[in-house]
């Protein structure tokens, strides 16, 4: 690892619109908060920056949904936002907010430099303007088709799909978000970022110098550049925002892409008032985590921002992840298919750090992926349960029974014992390797490796055989298995920190420092205290809460999609009158053995008692039915279904989600009545 003085390393500012999901901590947040553990554990210089992203349509449009004004939005999702981080042990220096007082200021002064600099250009063009609403239609008031990839969807500054950057004039088919119309063009004047200006130098910095970003990164930045550089508005029509800090521009505030990045700067700010040498110090090393549909904006835009001003450093890395999934289809805070961290908290208390364990070991890290609970539940119970708890336990139970508590003295170590203990310091070189080069799924891999190292060693040595005969052998055996249960606590803090804690304290061990893995850390005579689980099984039934939660959803949404089928060809009164349907009551229900959905009901029809033979049992339980009254069709030809005759039809709605409903009276009455 190349030594640098510091680091400032920052985390995607999410959108107050909304509460966090599993994977906004997979693809960021997870990820940086290891690498800032890993970091401070080598006592490096780091300054670890979060925040929400108060500014930009999203939270106007929640707004306007909800009834409520932008403050009132991002007052209440930065709360629950920075809850849900601090309960998942992200460790952030400071999580600030782009509402923040220092903020407006750091942001409008950017701009007021690059201003006077003549960095900008300033230009009048058509903007898609609503007239119902009265408004310009800025990025995500607008969608329309992507011209890259055809997805309808697209926003007016990007496609979600393609991960493209767009401007609003480039849709096929615009369409306002505020009233559904088509936008007019009117002219409206902006100050650009002439990104073209940039080219050459971004060319070379990031394809020359950068070759050793991620692939992913890369790759989206180079057919970025390929295209060619255009002039990016960095101002908007908006009544929330910044302001432009220019007289006469009124209604206008800054691109929220403009202001966001700049809050890294006003965080820091706000950090430490010596916050320029995170910053303007070529010896720091600033490192951005975000998601891949902010690649362009990080690599591209904002680097071009920061030589523009003259006196800031750029990232030496920006590790963008994919996107996860959730049991294979994307995650979406409109459609509700996600796993939200403030509900996670409530139904699976005490148990962040397997979430954090699952998301890491699964991370779309290098092409998207996808969580399903089962395999939630399975890495938790195979791996956190059986490997690492399993082996500490057993390591420390086995000290307290057969040495109350009490670090026994290794006698002389075999060759076996010396092969184990070598290996610590093996795993040790890997996990950072993988840690510096961002590959953090691997490098959990190799961390629980020392877990399995140490199960296995147990399993081996079988200390609870040979107690009764060799006593010295088992001391050695767990001085040996203790001092792996040590080293585990230190190399996971990265991961797991509340386990790393736990473990400390059953350990009875405070200060930890990565540079002694490898070593002895448990002193002969040291007491440890008392054990107690460091992971709990996850049962069946608690998964299946979780699907058939994530089942309703999927019921939801397809209700809220669904449209009624078309009307039928019409048809005469005289079609109508010939059918004879009565009110009639369920007298007796029972299914018709073999079949899955048939029910055999005998019907009271006003006119007689008869059987009709209806496919509801899939809907309906036997006993539920006697009673119902419900709607008969009694003039319909008699048929025979599974050698049952069938002398009439019930009748039933088809709801949108396929689930049946009888059409019943709406008061009691009686059987035969007719319905016309
Ligand atoms: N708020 C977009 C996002 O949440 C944006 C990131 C800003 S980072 C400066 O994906
Ligand atoms: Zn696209």
């Amino acid at each position: 690892m190349k030594n640098y003085k510091r680091y400032l390393v920052t985390s995607a500012l999410p959108y107050a619109n909304g509460p966090v999901h599993i994977g906004h901590l997979a693809g960021v947040y997870v990820p940086a908060d290891i690498y800032v553990r890993y970091l401070r554990l080598k006592k490096r210089d780091v300054a670890f920056i979060g925040g929400s992203d108060e500014h930009g349509v999203p939270i106007t449009i929640k707004a306007k949904q909800e009834g409520i004004t932008p403050q009132d939005v991002v007052d209440r999702y930065h709360n629950i936002i920075k809850t849900s981080f601090e309960k998942f042990g992200i460790s952030f220096d400071i999580y600030s907010r782009t509402t923040s007082p220092t903020h407006r200021d750091t942001a409008s002064g950017f701009f007021r430099t690059l201003y006077d600099k003549g960095e900008f250009i300033e230009k009048t063009s058509e903007q898609y303007y609503d007239e119902e609403a009265s408004q310009f239609l800025a990025d995500r008031y607008i969608t329309g088709t992507c011209p890259h990839c055809g997805n309808e969807n697209a926003y007016g500054d990007q496609c979600e799909k393609c991960g493209t950057s767009l401007n609003a004039t480039d849709l096929i088919n615009p369409r306002s978000t505020l009233s559904g119309n088509t936008p007019v063009l009117r002219s409206t004047s902006h100050w650009y970022l002439p990104l073209d200006k940039h080219e050459a130098f971004l060319r070379n910095w990031i394809l020359k110098e950068n070759k050793d970003w991620k692939t992913n990164v890369y790759g989206q930045c180079k057919s970025w550049l390929d295209q060619g550089l255009q002039p990016r508005a960095v101002s908007r029509d908006l009544d929330w925002g910044i302001p432009v800090p220019v007289d006469g521009a009124t209604g206008k505030v800054l691109y929220v892409w403009f202001d966001a990045p700049i809050g890294y700067i006003s965080a820091t700010k706000d950090l430490t008032p010596d916050w320029e040498k995170y910053w303007k110090d070529k010896e720091t090393c600033m490192v951005h985590f975000i998601g891949k549909d902010n690649i362009v904006f990080h690599c591209i835009i904002f680097p071009a921002m920061l030589k523009a001003e003259g006196s800031f450093i750029l990232p030496t890395n920006v590790p963008a992840n994919e996107f996860l999934n959730l049991e294979g289809d994307k995650i979406s805070t409109s459609r509700n298919w996600a796993v939200w961290l403030h509900e996670y908290l409530e139904d699976f208390p005490g148990k962040e750090d397997a979430l954090r364990y699952v998301l890491c070991a699964n991370a779309p890290e290098t092409k998207d992926n996808d969580f399903t609970w089962k395999d939630f539940q399975t890495r938790n119970n195979s791996e956190l349960v059986a490997i690492f708890g399993n082996f500490v336990n057993r390591a420390l139970v086995l000290t307290q029974n057969y040495f109350r508590g009490v670090v026994p003295k290794a006698g002389e170590l075999t060759d076996y014992d010396k092969e184990v203990l070598a290996e610590i310091a093996n795993i040790k070189k890997n996990v950072e390797e993988s840690l510096e080069t961002f590959r953090f799924r691997e490098a959990l891999k190799e961390a629980m490796n020392l877990a399995r190292l140490g199960n296995k060693y147990l399993a081996d040595t079988e200390p609870w055989k040979i107690i009764k005969t060799d006593e010295e052998r088992v001391k050695t055996i767990l001085n040996v298995a203790l001092q792996i249960t040590a080293n585990l606590a230190i190399l996971m803090e990265p991961f797991l920190p509340k386990t790393t804690e736990a473990l400390c304290k059953m350990l009875n061990i405070e200060a930890i420092d990565w540079e002694l893995i490898g070593t002895s850390l448990l002193p002969e005579g040291h007491k440890v205290n008392q054990p107690s689980l460091l992971f709990e099984k996850i049962e069946d039934t608690t998964i299946d809460k979780q699907l058939e939660r994530l089942k309703q959803i999927k019921i939801e949404n397809e209700r809220k999609n669904a449209k009624a089928e078309p009307q039928k060809p019409n048809v005469s009164f005289d079609d109508f009158t010939k059918m004879d349907i009565r009110i009639g009551s369920i007298l007796e229900a029972e299914k018709v053995a073999k079949t899955t959905k048939l029910m055999k009901l005998l019907v009271d029809t006003g006119i007689d008692k008869r059987t009709i033979v209806s496919g509801i049992a899939e809907h309906f339980s036997a006993e539920e039915l006697p009673g119902k009254q419900v709607s008969v069709l009694v003039n319909l030809e008699p048929r025979k279904i599974k050698g049952i005759e069938s002398q009439g039809m019930i009748l039933l709605a088809e709801d949108f989600t396929g689930k049946l409903i009888f059409v019943v009276p709406e008061k009691k009455t009686d059987n035969g009545a007719m319905i016309r």
